[in-house]
């Protein structure tokens, strides 16, 4: 079938890309079921790609990557603005034109013996506008069925775009050309590492990838349209867009709020977007688990739109324990990756929750058995990608194009002491600050770093801010100067991840979190009782509902604890992450700290 076009500056991109890269064809797609089916069929045909057991898991593929294509590659990832500057000190700059002509050298004729896929999609649901357009162009079929669950994809999407609709080109290929005669054998297509390029182009609005055919890396409308990309277009139209999941919660008396949330990666995001909560009468559900785009409605609020369609989560850890969710919504038509296979085709990770049922094969294609093996049979960022509409906890409106309104946003990181289980900002500027402050602590094993040491996250963005990060700070000050208080969302700072000085978990985490969740509810709703601290509103000893938890009083009062000496080490290690982004720390956020200080000091 394939889709159509009126827009003459797509065909010409179109065209003068694939002169570049010489592909045998191109195949615009149409994003329908059949085309998904073809296009699966073509992978395990060519030995891409597994069928898993059409019993236990129908619809579902398995693929193995090359042992270098694994994750996203950062030190790869370049945002090529014009200057440096304004790029900022968080990522990696390269002259825009100089990289065009490295990378251009590499694109030539690189899909030779391959297909040109030309993929229309809208992250957002179609039409909404709140949503973007963007069209990649591709060499992988992995790339193609991913971009199908993902996002919306085809016909659809150029009928919105018309003859002279934007959209964002996100140029990609795996960097693996085929001489003639030449197939993958089943070998996962990609280039070395060091020939490996995420670019941005955030003054044209411009993404192209090589090199890669992994998650972010290869499916451009995640974290390069949906991120880098929007947050620059964020900034210039006074929106946001976020890494950030949505929920909506409804308390016993039928009420509904939404709550936006940013936590560094490995803080349990996609588990806390689908919870189930412990406490009688309350519902959580799903509008997204990664990325938010915010901007406001008519009436000063902020709407949110999940800008994708599906989830593209990491698998190890992911248990009926963990995320029973997470595990309803993969039980059919769900692409893993680097996931280990059973013997009856099924798959298999290190934390689902069970042992493994015999000899495995692993993610390298290796025989595994429980034991023996020491290597994880699983990547640890092993992934699967799956329809967000096959989630029992979605929320019926998750498409609404209007978005949802959002009442509540939380930050928050893995703090095994210093910050309490949950507290509020005092404004939406000391809320800012919050977000700025974000972090988690990382071990002495995982990085060239002393143990115990904060490595700060910013609003959970580091790695997927398209500009100076100092003025990205800025634009979150300036759209609290757009509304009222009394509209926009109030900010909170979660840590399930306190710790005893003997190293045991104070809180229990999962589906508990319902119960700070509920406080953040009430304190959204003006009610919820609190305590002003050096830091900001705490709950009163009695604000947060125990009723049935597993956790003793003292626990209580040591998680709502605040040391004065862990804050005044905490406010140095502030002080030295501030002071990378120079003077482009807004005044603000300057007087925030100044005021903490003094609160701490008095
Ligand atoms: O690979 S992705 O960038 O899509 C996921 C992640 O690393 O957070
Ligand atoms: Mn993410």
């Amino acid at each position: 079938m394939g889709s159509t076009t009126t827009h003459a500056k797509l065909q010409q991109w179109v065209k003068e890309m694939a002169d570049l890269c010489q592909p045998d064809s191109i195949y615009w797609c149409d994003g329908s079921k059949a085309e998904y089916d073809k296009f699966v069929k073509t992978l395990i045909d060519s030995g891409l790609a597994i069928k898993l057991n059409e019993k236990t898991r129908p619809g579902c593929v398995l693929f193995k990557s090359d042992a270098s294509d694994v994750a996203r590659v950062e030190n790869r990832t370049y945002i090529a603005a014009k200057t440096q500057d304004a790029a900022g000190p968080t990522n990696n700059w390269m002259d825009p034109a100089i990289l065009k002509e490295e990378m251009k050298a590499l694109y030539k004729g690189c899909m030779k013996g391959r297909t040109m896929y030309v993929i229309p999609f809208s992250m957002g649901p179609i039409g909404s506008n709140i949503a973007k357009i963007g069209v990649e162009l591709t060499d992988s079929e992995y790339v193609v069925i991913n971009m199908h669950v993902m996002t919306r994809v085809g016909q659809k999407v150029l009928d919105v775009l018309g003859a002279n609709g934007e959209y964002v080109p996100c140029m990609h290929s795996v960097g693996k050309p085929l001489a003639a005669g030449e197939k993958d054998n089943g070998k996962w297509p990609c280039a070395p590492i060091e020939k490996k390029y995420i670019s941005h182009f955030p003054e044209e609005r411009t993404i192209w990838s090589y090199g890669s055919g992994y998650g972010g890396n290869a499916l451009l409308g995640k974290k390069c349209l949906a991120l880098r990309i929007a947050s620059v277009i964020a900034r210039d139209e006074g929106w946001l867009a976020e890494h950030m999941l949505i929920l909506g919660i409804t308390n016993p008396k039928g009420e509904k709020k939404y709550v936006a949330a940013a936590f560094p990666s490995a803080c349990g995001k996609t588990n806390l977007a689908m919870l189930i909560p412990t406490i009688p009468g309350w519902k959580v559900e799903t509008i997204g688990d990664d990325i938010a785009w915010m901007k406001f409605g008519a009436d000063g609020r902020l709407y949110a739109i999940n800008p994708e369609a599906g989830f593209f989560g990491v698998a190890p850890g992911t248990s009926m324990d963990s995320n029973p969710n997470a595990m309803h919504s993969i039980e059919k038509n769900t692409i893993f990756t680097n996931v280990a296979l059973t013997a009856d085709k099924d798959v298999w990770w290190e934390g689902i929750g069970y042992n493994a049922p015999g000899k495995l094969i692993d993610w390298n294609g290796n025989e595994w058995e429980e034991g023996k093996s020491d290597k994880p049979a699983a990547h640890p960022n092993a992934r699967f990608t799956a329809p967000a509409n096959q989630c029992p906890a979605i929320a019926p409106e998750w498409e609404n194009p209007a978005g949802v309104p959002i009442s509540a946003i939380l930050f928050g990181g893995r703090r095994p002491s210093t910050v309490p289980l949950v507290h509020q900002a005092t404004s939406w500027n000391h809320g800012v600050f919050l977000g700025s402050i974000v972090g988690s602590e990382v071990t002495a094993a995982a990085l060239d770093v002393k143990a115990g040491t904060v490595r700060r996250d910013p609003f959970a963005m580091l790695p997927f801010c398209g500009y100076h990060m100092g003025d990205y700070f800025a634009h979150w000050i300036k759209i609290g100067q757009k509304s009222t208080a009394d509209k926009l969302p109030k900010i909170f700072f979660v840590n399930w991840f306190r710790k005893t000085k003997e190293g045991k978990w104070l809180w229990p985490g999962y589906g508990e979190n319902s119960r700070v969740l509920k406080w953040v509810f009430e304190r959204a709703s003006g009610e919820g009782k609190a305590q002003e601290s050096a830091i900001g509103y705490l709950p009163t000893e009695d604000a947060i509902d125990t009723a049935g938890l597993n956790v003793s009083a003292e626990d209580m009062k040591e998680l709502l604890k605040i040391n004065k000496a862990e804050w005044l080490t905490e406010i140095e290690t502030i002080k030295e992450h501030y002071a990378k982004f120079g003077n482009r720390i807004p005044k603000e956020l300057n007087d925030e700290l100044a005021a903490l200080v003094a609160r701490l000091n008095k």
